[in-house]
C-alpha cells in the first residue's frame, strides 16, 4: 500500500497517528482541503504526537474547570486565565479557573524537573478525564496553551483529540521584523502583530526604529530625533514616533506573550533622519533635508577625526537609553548598506558601536555586512542574502559562523515579507524576486548555508522582515505578512522531518478560518486549498 506523502512525513516523527488516504498529494491545487485529524492540523507541527483512537479524548463542556496547578505560581494562574478567556470566547462556556492539580478538566502545571522539555517545550495529554498541559517554564506552558487552542474545534466545544504531544522548538530564535521607519505604525499595530505571531510560537519581534525616512523612538538626550526626524515617512504622510512609555508598554505586552522585543537603530548608514535632526552630526556641520523617497545607501554618520567624538557620544547616549528600555539581551545596530561610509571608517564605527552595546550589558546583532569588518565576540549576524549572493560574501559569513558568531537567517528571496507574491501583488518590492507562499516555506534553515560551511549548530534561528517602503496600512501589512509568516513560524519550530509542502499547505489551509475570525486580511494563495 502506498502511504500518502502527507502522512509519510508525519509518520517519521509520530507513531500511531491516524492518516487517511484522503489528503495525499492527489489533492488538486485549489480544491478545498479535507478536514485533517486534529494532531495533523497543528501549525507549527509538533516534534512528536501520538494520537489515541479517533473520537476519544477530552470533551470540553460548559462546566469544564481549568486548574492552575497546586503550588500555583502567578504565571500558571495567568496562563490559565488567558486560556479560559480565549476558550470562553469561542465556546460560550463559563470555564471556571481554580487552583488544584487534579487531572480532571483542563490542568496546567509547571514541573521544574521536566528537563527534557527544555526552555520552551511542553507535553499535552488528552483523555476522557482531562487535558493536562505540563511544562518546565512559563514559556513552555504558554506554547502548550497555543497548541490546545488549535486542538479545540473552532466552533464551540467538542472533543480535544485523545493522545499525547511532546513538543519543543527546533530553533531558539523565531522572529519577525517590523519596519516602522519607512511608514510609521502606532504601537497598537505592533501589539496586534505580537498577538498574531505568538499564537504560532514566534518569540521575537525585531523593530526597525530608525532609517533615512524617520526616527521612531523618543530619546531624551537627543529630543529632535523623534520630534523633527520622526515627523516624516515615505511619501507625504505625517510620520510619528513612539514615546518611551508606549515603547515600554509594547515590551511588556510582548513579554506577557513570551515575545522579546529586539530594537534596532540602524547605523552608520540609513541615518538621514538623525542627520537632518542635528546639524552637528554632519561632517560639514549642515543638516540635510528630511527624506521621503525610497533610495538606500546615501547617508552616513560622520567619522572624521574632528567629528568622531560627537558621533561616538551620540551612539553612546542613544544606545544607553535603548538598553535601559530593553530587558532582553539584544540590541540591533544595523550595519547594512553603508555605501557612503568608507571601509575603514565603517569598521572603526562598528567596533565602537559593538563596544558600546557591550558597555550597556547587551549583545549586538548586526546585518551580515559586518562580517566584512570585525564582528566582536558574541555578536550575532543576521543574514539577508539571496541565491544570487556571491560565494565570497557567503564565505565571510561562514567564517564568522565558524568562529562562533550565531546566525539569524533572513534570506531575502525566502523570508522578506515585502517581496511581492507574484506580478499581481499590489504592494511590495521585487528586487529579490517574487516570493510565493511555497518559496517562503520550502527550504531548510539548518542546511541553508551548509554549502558555504555553516553547520546547523551555528543557526540561532530565522526571522522574517517586513520592510515598509510600499506598505502604509494595516490591511497591506497583514496581506504581505499572512500567510507567509506562518511558514516562518513552521520553519522556526517544527522538526526538520515534518517538512513537506503538500502536508504543510493543507495545515496552512486549516488556519484560514482562524485568521478570518481574527480579522486578518491574508492573501489567499492559489496553491493553498483554503476551505
Ligand atoms: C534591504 C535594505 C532595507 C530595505 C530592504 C527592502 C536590508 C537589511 N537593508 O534589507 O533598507 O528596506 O532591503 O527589501
Amino acid at each position: 500500500m502506498r502511504v500518502p506523502r502527507t502522512c509519510a512525513a508525519l509518520l517519521v516523527l509520530m507513531t500511531a497517528v491516524s492518516c487517511t488516504a484522503a489528503h495525499g498529494d492527489d489533492a488538486k491545487p485549489g480544491a478545498p482541503a479535507p478536514v485533517l485529524p486534529a494532531f495533523q492540523r497543528l501549525l507549527p507541527a509538533p516534534e512528536r504526537a501520538r494520537a489515541a483512537a479517533p473520537g476519544t479524548g477530552y470533551r470540553l463542556e460548559p462546566g469544564t474547570v481549568i486548574r492552575a496547578g497546586s503550588a500555583s505560581s502567578g504565571e500558571t494562574r495567568e496562563a490559565a486565565e488567558r486560556l479560559a478567556e480565549q476558550l470562553r470566547a469561542s465556546s460560550g462556556y463559563s470555564l471556571m479557573v481554580v487552583d488544584g492539580d487534579q487531572a480532571n478538566g483542563i490542568l496546567l502545571r509547571i514541573d521544574e524537573d521536566a528537563a527534557e522539555l527544555g526552555d520552551e517545550g511542553y507535553e499535552l495529554t488528552s483523555n476522557a478525564a482531562a487535558v493536562t498541559l505540563t511544562a518546565r517554564t512559563p514559556a513552555g506552558l504558554f506554547y502548550a496553551v497555543q497548541t490546545l487552542r488549535q486542538l479545540v474545534p473552532a466552533a464551540g466545544g467538542g472533543i480535544v483529540q485523545g493522545g499525547t504531544i511532546t513538543d519543543r522548538p527546533r530553533f531558539a530564535y523565531r522572529g519577525a521584523m517590523l519596519d516602522v521607519a519607512r511608514h510609521f505604525f502606532p504601537v497598537g499595530q505592533a501589539k496586534r502583530y505580537v498577538d498574531q505571531l505568538a499564537q504560532y510560537k514566534v518569540n521575537k519581534l525585531h523593530v526597525h526604529l530608525s532609517d533615512d525616512q524617520g526616527w521612531r523612538l523618543a530619546i531624551d538626550s537627543w529630543p529632535r530625533l523623534a520630534e523633527y526626524g520622526g515627523a516624516t515617512e515615505v511619501g507625504t504622510g505625517p510620520g510619528g514616533y513612539w514615546s518611551k512609555e508606549e515603547y515600554r508598554s509594547l515590551v511588556t505586552y510582548a513579554a506577557e506573550r513570551h515575545v522579546e522585543v529586539v530594537p534596532e537603530i540602524d547605523m552608520p548608514g540609513h541615518t538621514n533622519a538623525a542627520l537632518a535632526s542635528y546639524a552637528e552630526l554632519n561632517c560639514d556641520g549642515k543638516a540635510p533635508k528630511r527624506y521621503t523617497g525610497i533610495r538606500v545607501g546615501f547617508s552616513s554618520l560622520c567619522m572624521t577625526e574632528q567629528k568622531k567624538e560627537v558621533t561616538y557620544r551620540f551612539i553612546d547616549e542613544v544606545l544607553g537609553e535603548l538598553a535601559e528600555l530593553t530587558p532582553g539581551p539584544y540590541l540591533h545596530i544595523g550595519g547594512d548598506e553603508a555605501h557612503s561610509t568608507g571601509a575603514a571608517d565603517y569598521a572603526a564605527f562598528m567596533d565602537q558601536a559593538q563596544k558600546t552595546v557591550a558597555k550597556y550589558g547587551k549583545t549586538a546583532v548586526a546585518w551580515h555586512q559586518l562580517a566584512a569588518a570585525r564582528p566582536a565576540d558574541g555578536t550575532v549576524l543576521q543574514y539577508w542574502g539571496t541565491a544570487a549572493t556571491s560565494a565570497a560574501e557567503k564565505g565571510r559569513v561562514a567564517d564568522a559562523a565558524k568562529s562562533g558568531h550565531p546566525l539569524i537567517l533572513s534570506p531575502a528571496d525566502r523570508l522578506y515579507l515585502d517581496m511581492k507574491y507574484d506580478l499581481t501583488t499590489g504592494p511590495g518590492l521585487t528586487w529579490a524576486g517574487y516570493v510565493p507562499v511555497k518559496k517562503a516555506y520550502d527550504w531548510d534553515p539548518g542546511g541553508y548555508l551548509g554549502g558555504a560551511g555553516v553547520p546547523e549548530s551555528a543557526v540561532l534561528g530565522v526571522e522574517a522582515p517586513l520592510w515598509t517602503e510600499t506598505i502604509a496600512t494595516r490591511a497591506d501589512l497583514e496581506f504581505m505578512a499572512f500567510p507567509r509568516v506562518l511558514g516562518l513560524a513552521e520553519l522556526g519550530w517544527a522538526p526538520k522531518g515534518a517538512h513537506d509542502w503538500t502536508a504543510y499547505r493543507q495545515r496552512l489551509a486549516e488556519q484560514g478560518p482562524r485568521l478570518d475570525a481574527q480579522g486578518v486580511t491574508f492573501y489567499r494563495a492559489p496553491d493553498v486549498p483554503w476551505s
